[in-house]
C-alpha cells in the first residue's frame, strides 16, 4: 500500500523536514562542541530522529513530554526553536531555561516539555504525577515519557508503570531501545529481550515499533496517543532504534562492532524516508535541496542568535531559585 493512502504528501514531507532539522542541529552541535563553544558534555540523538518526530507530531502544546540526558531531538520535535535550544547549550540568557540548564536540561513549559531530567529514570517518576494531575483535573491532555532501555532496571520504572496502570493514567511510555546504556548492552542486564514484554507484568498494553521508520512510529504513536486520550489507560511503545554516535564525548564505541553499526546505518530513518518520498510521492532532487537549504539557514540563524546572545548575569543566576 502507498504511504499516501494513509498520510498526505505534505504531512510526510513535514516529518522528513523535521528529521532533517534534528540531524543537522546535532551535526552543528557536534562541531560547536569540538570548537569549545559549548561547555560541559553533549549526548546526541543522530539515528533516533524517527522516534521523537513520529510521536510528537500527534501532540499539542498542552500535552507534555518528559525527556532524558539525550533531549535535543525531543526538544526540537516538541516545538522548541533551534535558537533557544542552542542558546541553552551555550549557557546564554536567551536559552529555553535561561541558560541555567544546558544540554541535559532542555525544556519549556510553553511547548509542554518539562526541562529534561538527566538522572536515568527521572522522567519516569515525574510522568506518573503528571498523568495523575491530568486525570484528577479531567482534561484530555496526554503525557509522553521518553526514556532509554537503560532505565528499565530501575525501581522508578516498575513503580511508575504499576501506578500508571492501576490508576489508568493518560500516559504513553516511549522506550527508545538503542541497545546500549552507555557501554552496557541491554542483553547483559536483562534476560527479557523486549522491554515491551515487561508491560504485561503490569497489565499494560504495549507494542514493539521499528524506531528507524518514522511512518511506523507515527502510526503506532498515533494509535497509542488516541487510545490514551480517550481514557483507555497507559500504553508502552518500545521503539527499536540505534544511536549513530557515541554515548557522549570521549566514546570510542569499542563495545560495538563495525558490522553492527553498518547494519543500523543502512536503516537510517532519513535515508529511508528520502527513498520512499522519491518512489511514492515523486519528490525530486530540487525539492530535497530546498529542504536542506531551509534547514541550513535556520541552523545558521540559530547559531548566530546563540553565539551573540548575552551571558547569564550573576543576578539572573539567583532568579528562580527556590528558597
Ligand atoms: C541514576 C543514574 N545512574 C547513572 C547515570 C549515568 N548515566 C547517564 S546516561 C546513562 C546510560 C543511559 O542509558 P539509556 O537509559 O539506555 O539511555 P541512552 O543513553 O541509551 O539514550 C548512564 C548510566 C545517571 N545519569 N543516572
Amino acid at each position: 500500500m502507498s504511504i499516501l493512502e494513509e498520510l498526505s504528501a505534505d504531512k510526510v514531507l513535514s516529518l522528513y523536514k523535521r528529521m532533517v532539522l534534528l540531524r543537522r542541529f546535532e551535526e552543528q552541535v557536534y562541531l560547536l562542541f569540538l570548537q569549545g563553544e559549548i561547555p560541559g558534555t553533549v549526548h546526541q540523538y543522530q539515528g533516533q530522529e524517527a522516534v521523537a518526530v513520529g510521536i510528537c507530531d500527534h501532540l499539542s502544546s498542552s500535552d507534555w513530554i518528559t525527556s532524558t540526558h539525550r533531549p535535543h531531538g525531543h526538544a526540537l520535535a516538541k516545538g522548541i526553536r533551534p535558537h533557544e535550544a542552542l542558546a541553552e547549550l551555550y549557557g546564554k540568557a536567551t536559552g529555553c531555561c535561561g541558560g541555567k540548564g544546558g544540554s541535559m536540561h532542555l525544556g519549556d513549559p510553553a511547548v509542554g516539555m518539562v526541562p529534561a531530567i538527566a538522572i536515568v529514570g527521572g522522567g519516569i517518576s515525574v510522568v506518573s504525577g503528571m498523568g495523575l494531575a491530568f486525570k484528577l483535573r479531567q482534561t484530555t491532555q496526554v503525557a509522553v515519557c521518553f526514556f532509554g532501555e537503560g532505565a528499565t532496571n530501575e525501581g522508578a520504572f516498575h513503580e511508575s508503570m504499576n501506578f500508571a496502570a492501576v490508576q489508568h493514567l493518560p500516559i504513553v511510555f516511549v522506550c527508545e531501545n538503542n541497545k546500549y546504556g552507555a557501554s552496557t548492552a541491554y542483553n547483559k542486564v536483562s534476560l527479557v529481550e523486549n522491554v515491551a514484554d515487561r508491560a504485561r507484568a503490569y497489565g499494560m498494553s504495549s507494542e514493539i515499533v521499528d524506531g528507524m521508520d518514522v511512518l511506523a512510529v507515527h502510526k503506532s504513536g498515533g494509535a497509542a496517543i488516541k487510545a490514551v486520550r480517550e481514557g483507555k489507560g497507559p500504553v508502552l511503545l518500545e521503539c527499536k532504534t540505534y544511536r549513530f554516535v557515541g554515548h557522549s564525548r570521549n566514546d570510542a564505541r569499542g563495545y560495538r562492532t563495525k558490522e553492527e553499526e553498518a547494519y543500523w546505518k543502512e536503516r537510517d530513518p532519513i535515508v529511508r524516508l528520502h527513498n520512499v518520498l522519491i518512489t511514492e510521492a515523486g519528490i525530486n532532487d530540487t525539492m530535497f535541496e530546498q529542504i536542506e537549504h531551509a534547514v541550513k539557514a535556520e541552523i545558521e540563524e540559530a547559531t548566530a542568535f546563540a553565539s551573540t546572545s548575552p551571558d547569564v548575569t550573576p543576578e539572573q543566576a539567583l532568579e528562580g531559585v527556590y528558597a
